[in-house]
């Protein structure tokens, strides 16, 4: 996008500074980020992101999510006596023009900005011991935002309801509309995914039946929406767009399925795909310690369930694309899709074979 565009996006913000660089920021495949670099005296830099609002229609309930989050954690923190707060949450950016506003709306595309952390890294991958502070990091956001006095809003229907996710590839291989349903190898995924399909569907089962509640959930806890000092010290989540009412399995599963894997998600080499049982033990005593206070048995003890469940459901999606013709990720080459669901299927195979000793090792920490 022009420098000069972006410069007039940026302008309608309330920022302190003046502009003196703006460059594109991160690798997310969903929405397009870019750092801008400020000078005049002490003035922080920025991170200017455009949301996309094909995957979220409603920006404006996005945004209110966002601002009621990190107000509530904001307030929690001042009350435990966190020093560095503005490191611990993230702090967005008003409109010149209406300070109650997040967010501006320019030529048919949403913006945001929120100021820049600095010194503070994210990472790709982890080690137990990082893990185990992503464990504690997610239970105690989690666990901050159990009593935030309003509703939040889904920002994305069914985002993580696995009976709407085997609904929506039931209907791309009805409709085929990339042409590719009947390549052997889909074929062989599909039948894998229906033999699963329904053992994977149970949260939904519990949900109705009133056995397994929602509660606020950050719903993409992938390795890379966390932010870490130089110590290694969890600084805050990021990436606060999906924050909505959840099962808890969405957050403890998805954090696994990206930091338990041996390899990167989009990893073409399927033998080297393999789930690391020391990332899982790490991440779980941190998370229970921190999640454990308000956990109810029934979720502690479905939690090698929701370790097998987003792999599953990541396979689903990422198939449900690539049989759609590539809509939704961003591909670098026409398989890219396949190879991803193909990877997220490989390391549910793992997690499988896992079972038995994760469970013993919940039942021992309890
Ligand atoms: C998307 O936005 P990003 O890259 O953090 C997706 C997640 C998937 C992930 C797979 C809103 O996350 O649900 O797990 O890709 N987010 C949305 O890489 O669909
Ligand atoms: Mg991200």
């Amino acid at each position: 996008m022009e420098h000069n565009e972006l410069q007039g996006i940026v302008s309608l913000f309330d920022f302190q500074g003046t502009v003196s660089g703006i460059a594109p920021l991160g690798e997310g495949l969903i929405n397009d980020t870019y750092r801008v670099t400020t000078t005049g005296g002490d003035t922080p830099d920025y991170v200017l992101q455009r949301v996309n609002d094909k995957v979220f229609p409603d920006v404006d309930m996005v945004m209110r999510n966002i601002g009621h989050v990190t107000s509530h954690i904001r307030r929690k923190l001042q009350e435990q006596g966190e020093q560095d707060v503005d490191r611990k949450v993230l702090t967005f950016v008003p409109l010149k023009e209406d300070a109650s506003r997040l967010y501006a709306k320019q030529d048919g595309k949403y913006w945001r900005m929120m100021v820049f952390i600095p010194n503070a890294i994210t990472k790709q991958a982890v080690n137990a011991d990082s893990s185990r502070a992503a464990g504690k990091a997610f239970g105690h956001f989690q666990a901050m935002l159990a009593d935030i006095p309003v509703q939040l809003g889904e920002t994305i229907k069914d985002f993580h309801n696995m009976e709407f996710r085997l609904r929506q590839l039931r209907e791309v291989v009805k409709a085929d509309p990339a042409g590719r349903v009947s390549e052997p190898r889909v074929q062989a995924m599909l039948r894998e995914i229906e033999a699963r399909a329904d053992e994977m569907c149970k949260a939904e089962r519990m949900g109705r039946e009133g056995t397994l509640p929602k509660r606020v959930c950050h719903c993409d806890t992938k390795v890379n929406n966390m932010m870490f000092d130089s110590e290694d010290n969890v600084l805050c989540v990021i990436d606060l767009d999906t924050v909505m009412p959840n099962f808890i399995f969405s957050d403890y599963g998805d954090f696994l399925r990206t930091g338990a894997n041996k390899v990167a998600e989009d990893c073409p080499d399927m033998d080297k795909v393999e789930f690391d049982i020391d990332i899982f033990k790490a991440f779980t005593e941190g998370y229970l310690q921190s999640a454990g206070s308000f956990l109810l048995p029934v979720e502690v003890e479905n939690l090698p369930y929701a370790t097998a469940l987003f792999p599953y459901m990541q396979c689903v999606r990422f198939l449900w694309d690539y049989l759609s013709g590539d809509k939704y990720w961003k591909c670098q080459y026409p398989d890219h899709n396949f190879v991803r669901a193909d990877n997220q299927f490989h390391l549910l195979l793992s997690i499988e074979r896992n079972m038995p000793e994760m469970k013993a090792y919940i039942n021992s920490l309890l």
